[in-house]
């Protein structure tokens, strides 16, 4: 048995997934579809899969008798590491399903925890995810220790007395007083730095994880942010400006994705992870629209919001992923429940001119669209206009640059200051939501972008 497992040391654990399904919860077609993407996320292959339906709970082993049995014959059957839960069990539940399984068992929390242990990259979500596991695992410590003395000692042999486990315990509560502290620094100096930086409307997208956050983020403002078909493929928070044609320059965040049931210690420690989102003026709600679960993956993201504390902020809905919805029937569907949402398509661009005009509307900033003639010598200001403005052209005349550009009315005090001269256009004043001109790049792509065709 243990040569078996030495010879497959580099081979990936075998798990087998497991779910109670109670009687009022509403289930997806396939009900392990998302645990097998966590599962294989984690890095474990999964041989084989267990379902059961109950009016509750078995209160020592969490699955009823006979199915704890058919568990215990699947891990021999496939020669399996562990069993993985859907649900979050009791660490007396975990304990008594190692011992009639034989196997190894986590439950959906761990799981969890584990991806993120493994792919946080800075040291504020490594500190973020570390606290959170030693939390959720402050009360397991004593099945910790069986583990490990077992381990050390072989099964049978008495675990540590309980004047070790208070010694660990008082070392993790000290660890934890420590991560929370630093934590905390981090927190107050990131909010600083994110207010600070606030030179412009700060924009930020949330929503379930692979709804396709980092996908649009790269389709709007070209930022090459890393997107996979993977759960949890980005866990800090990235920045990028983006050019909102017709109104002016934002600032776009992309963000680690929400997932149902998240553990609430990693919601509370990746909170200065997500200062932007907390400090954002709009917030972005990406839905993966041709998922079947997408109305519970937009609850499961409004009660993470809640969590957050910021479920009242400005919020768009953005239905993404349009293009891999097989019938029209699907989008009205979803869009009956959320007539405001926006129809996008992230990887064919389709209807993300409607989505930059709504995020202008939701801003609702004024601008001015004037022409400036400028010393071709003055650097700072001719760099200020390409970074607060929509640059439309530039004529090169020869004792001045002349721009034909849009401009935020707030960001107009150093060109009235240092420029030659200003000449408002005709209209010029006005909210975009008052505008329906569209600047030449907009016209030409609208048309192909209509998020009602090609739907059918
Ligand atoms: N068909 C289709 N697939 C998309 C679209 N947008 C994103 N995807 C795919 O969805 C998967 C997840 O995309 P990401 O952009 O990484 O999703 P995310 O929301 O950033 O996910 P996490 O960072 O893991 O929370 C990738 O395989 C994308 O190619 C879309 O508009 N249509
Ligand atoms: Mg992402």
């Amino acid at each position: 048995m243990r040569e078996q497992h030495q010879l497959r040391d580099d081979s990936p654990e075998r798990s087998i997934l497991a779910r109670l399904i109670l009687p009022d919860q509403t289930v997806e077609t396939d009900p392990l579809e998302e645990l097998h993407g966590l599962a294989v996320t984690a890095g474990t292959e999964v041989v084989d899969e267990l379902i059961q339906r109950r009016s509750h709970p078995e209160s020592s082993t969490f699955l009823g008798k006979g199915k704890v049995e058919e568990l215990r014959l699947m891990v021999e059957r496939h020669d399996a590491d562990m069993v993985i839960f859907d649900n979050v069990l009791s660490p007396a539940q975990i304990r008594n399903l190692e011992r009639a399984t034989k196997a190894k068992v986590l439950d959906r929390t761990e799981v969890i925890l584990d991806i993120f242990a493994a792919g946080a990259r800075t040291y504020e979500s490594r500190l973020a995810i570390e606290l959170a596991q030693l939390e959720y695992s402050m009360p397991r410590l004593k099945r910790m220790w069986t583990h490990l003395s077992r381990q050390a000692m072989g099964v049978g042999m008495r675990g540590p007395g309980e004047k070790q486990l208070e010694v660990d315990r008082r070392l993790a509560q000290k660890r934890i007083f420590d991560l929370k502290q630093e934590l905390g620094k981090i927190e107050r100096r990131r909010e600083q730095q994110v207010s600070a930086r606030k030179e412009a409307p700060t924009v930020s997208l949330v929503g379930y994880t692979n709804a396709g956050k980092s996908t649009l983020m790269n389709a709007l403002t070209e930022a090459n942010v890393f997107a996979k078909d993977k759960l949890f493929a980005t866990l800090d928070t990235r920045t990028r400006r983006w050019q909102l044609p017709g109104w002016g320059v934002v600032l776009l965040s992309d963000t680690v994705g929400f997932i149902r049931d998240l553990p609430h210690s990693l919601v509370a420690s990746f909170k200065s992870t997500l200062e932007e989102t907390r400090q954002a003026d709009l917030l972005l709600h990406v839905a993966d629209a041709s998922s079947p679960v997408v109305f519970d993956q937009i609850t499961a993201v409004y009660n993470v919001l809640k969590e957050l504390g910021i479920e009242e902020k400005n919020t768009l809905l953005v239905l993404n992923k349009i293009d891999a919805i097989q019938s029209a029937a699907v989008l009205t569907r979803v869009l009956d429940r959320y007539p405001n949402a926006i129809p996008v398509s992230a990887i064919s661009k389709k209807g993300l001119v409607q989505l930059q005009e709504a995020v202008g509307e939701a801003l609702g900033r004024e601008f001015y669209d004037i022409e400036v003639d400028v010393h071709p010598g003055d650097g700072k200001l001719l760099s200020y206009l390409e970074a607060k403005g929509e640059v439309l052209s530039r004529e090169y005349g020869d004792e001045t640059t002349t721009f034909h550009l849009r401009i935020p009315a707030g960001a107009m005090g150093p060109v009235h200051r240092d420029a030659v001269e200003i000449r408002p256009l005709p209209g010029s004043y006005h909210a975009l939501q008052r505008s329906a001109d569209h600047s030449e790049a907009d016209v030409e792509t609208e048309s192909e972008f209509d998020p009602t065709s090609e739907v059918a």
